[in-house]
């Protein structure tokens, strides 16, 4: 270990190993997962040396490679689909695997399809008998889903649905793994039955050969070309010209196509969504986050052993750490990983309290799970993508070289923004929940609409949020207050954009054209609702450390740091604030770093 590095971990002032159990879930969790990082860091084939020398063909095929022999270790040491060995070796590889879609159609087949297609085909999948993609998007249209033009008729004389691609633009384009690799397409598609269109519906559709695996016929599929990354995945396009498939292949658990083509809906309009907000909630914990976890790592160590310049003449060179300035980029960004880290926790757990009611039909929290898994996945996307750039950056000329790991992280993270729902997309749905719920407390105030409201935007109905009980900047510092601080952020903006929304209505504009001209303000509100939750859950998170004291002190600074280097512009004129209370110098250093006290705490009404 370098000398610097040593002198840094010397003396932590909380003991590492119960830190490292509490973020792995208990100190057996952290033994797996030392484990498999071990079976994985010693197999040859998963080495990473030739990377980034390689062609994007040369990556698909390691990619391949790496993939199946992962299963084949996987078998010989009884690591199942869905257990902590499989996300651990997951992690340690850095997701460089093909085939990751295939997932994601398991998971999709286990919320939209029935329990007995969840018997025929998860096996199927499990054993690699055959290789799946989930083909949503299409070149015309990728968020609009009620403009999605592939086809799926209904044709009761063979019991069978024909599936086709109308135009140029309903050709399927960027699923993953569909280029090369898939021999079954999950395909949504537009249900037409009995002459009647009933919107979007999955379809299980074979497209190559499990003989020779060439295209079946009516299929044309290939690779789209290269990317900014993901060039071990063979993102694809398909079309389909009049394909027949068996009328069992389409999912059924939220709706049925009777043999006579009687549509029959079990579900709301949503329920074919639900795929989404699973892939959601999973990619948030096992992708997203730990991609800038790991960015935070490279930036952090780096900047402990590279000295550069003297702090004064007569001094040796300086730890690039010992900067303000550079603490002032990384640490913001650490925190920013342990605050995801504890709210995916709590979204974890709210996920599987509605997760299975959804599956039996009870669909109470599915707008609730559907605003917070959006909201969430747009928010930790952003901010891992800003804060990942940031942290190559803060590495210099070596954070541009690819040996450093930071651009592929960069590059990779970037893609997050746009899958699984576009960013501003996604806010702009939260703040269609956040509008609705806000004219909901205030239809009916008082002590019942604190209870009907979903959890989550309880906080609409809470009194006396706008006085600022701190006295001294240093009141800032508490958990308490912030949150407050936070909740009082969001619903201010909460009310600004529904009462924009409303004047413009007022004014007689239509509903349509008087939100478009106030989604600027909305997709504000939005933003702050998702940080006011990840506040939360992080100060919430902590509570719960009383046992540990040390780490919570530590953990409870990156706490402080993350809610107060927040960033949301408020609209209005600035109300006046007390002297001190726009700055404070933390304790930090980790624990030298500067608060930056963000325009909207200057907005606050500090009594
Ligand atoms: P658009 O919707 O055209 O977005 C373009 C711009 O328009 C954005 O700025 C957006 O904010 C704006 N915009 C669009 N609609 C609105 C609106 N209503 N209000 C305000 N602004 C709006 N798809 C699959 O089906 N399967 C996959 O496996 C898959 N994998 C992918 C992997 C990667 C790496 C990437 C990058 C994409 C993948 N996709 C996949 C596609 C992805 O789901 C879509 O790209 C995504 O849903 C966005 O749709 P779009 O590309 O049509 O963007
Ligand atoms: C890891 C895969 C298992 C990482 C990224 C996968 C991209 C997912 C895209 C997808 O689920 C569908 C979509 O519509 O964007």
């Amino acid at each position: 270990v370098h000398p610097d590095m040593e002198s840094e971990r010397r003396q932590p002032s909380f003991d590492v190993e119960r830190l490292t159990n509490i973020l792995d879930g208990g100190a057996e969790n952290t033994a797996l997962r030392r484990k498999v990082e071990s079976v994985i860091h010693s197999d040859p084939v998963f080495s990473l040396k030739d990377n980034y020398f390689m062609s994007q063909n040369e990556r698909y095929e390691a990619g391949v490679k790496k993939k199946f022999h992962l299963h084949m270790i996987a078998q010989r040491l009884g690591w199942s689909e869905h257990s902590r060995e499989f996300r651990y070796a997951f992690r340690a590889l850095t997701g460089d695997l093909a085939l990751g879609l295939h997932h994601i159609f398991l998971k999709s087949l286990q919320s939209l399809g029935s329990e007995e297609q969840i018997a025929k085909w998860a096996p199927l999948c499990n054993e690699f008998r055959i290789i799946a993609t989930y083909a949503q998007t299409e070149l015309g249209h990728g968020t609009y889903l009620q403009g999605l033009e592939t086809e799926a008729t209904y044709d009761a004389d063979t019991q069978e649905f024909v599936m086709h691609s109308p135009t140029l633009t309903a050709t399927k384009w960027w699923p993953g793994d569909l280029g090369r690799s898939a021999t079954h397409a999950l395909v949504l598609a537009q249900l037409i039955c009995s002459g009647a269109r009933q919107g979007m519906h999955a379809f299980i559709v074979p497209i190559r050969s499990l003989q020779d695996h060439t295209l079946l016929p009516g299929v044309t599929a290939g690779d789209i070309g290269p990317k900014m990354d993901f060039e071990y995945t063979d993102n694809g396009f398909l079309q389909l010209d009049h394909v027949r498939i068996p009328r069992e292949n389409m999912l059924s658990r939220f709706a049925q196509v009777l043999p006579d083509g009687t549509y029959i809906k079990l579900g709301t309009a949503q329920s074919n969504y639900l795929s989404m907000v699973v892939v959601r909630v999973s990619l948030l914990l096992d992708e997203i986050n730990p991609l800038l976890e790991k960015a935070c790592i490279i930036a952090i160590r780096y900047s402990v052993i590279r000295r550069q310049s003297r702090l004064r003449p007569s001094d040796p060179e300086a730890k690039v750490l010992d900067y303000q300035t550079q603490q002032h980029k990384l640490f913001p960004q650490l925190a920013t990983a342990y605050a995801f880290h504890f709210m995916g926790t709590s979204l974890q757990e709210f996920f599987e309290e509605s997760y299975s009611a959804i599956l039996d039909r009870d669909f109470s929290l599915l707008p609730e799970l559907h605003a917070l898994s959006s909201g969430l996945k747009a928010m930790v996307s952003e901010f891992c993508t800003q804060g990942a750039e940031l942290c190559r950056r803060a590495c210099g000329g070596h954070g541009y070289s690819k040996l450093s790991g930071l651009p592929s992280l960069v590059s990779r993270v970037t893609a997050s923004c746009t899958y699984e729902g576009e960013n501003t997309v996604l806010y702009l749905q939260v703040a269609r929940f956040l509008v609705k719920s806000y004219l909901q407390a205030q239809a009916s105030p008082g002590s019942t609409s604190k209870t009907s409201l979903p959890q989550s935007v309880a906080y609409l109905t809470a009194p006396d949020l706008a006085k600022c009980p701190a006295r001294r900047a240093a009141d800032f510092l508490h958990p308490e207050l912030y949150t407050r601080a936070w909740a009082h952020v969001a619903v201010r903006l909460i009310k600004d954009s529904a009462h924009h929304l409303q004047t413009r209505l007022q004014s007689g504009a239509d509903e349509h054209e008087a939100w478009n001209q106030t989604t600027v303000i909305h997709l504000q509100a939005a933003k702050a609702h998702c940080y006011y939750i990840t506040v939360k859950g992080f100060a919430e998170a902590l509570q719960k450390l009383d046992h540990e004291p040390a780490i919570q002190q530590a953990l409870q600074r990156l706490c402080d740091l993350f809610a107060l280097h927040g960033e949301i512009s408020l609209p209005g004129p600035a109300l006046p604030h007390p002297e001190g209370c726009h700055l404070v110098n933390g304790c930090f250093r980790l624990h030298r770093s500067v608060f930056k006290f963000s325009t909207w705490l200057l907005r606050w009404k500090c009594l």
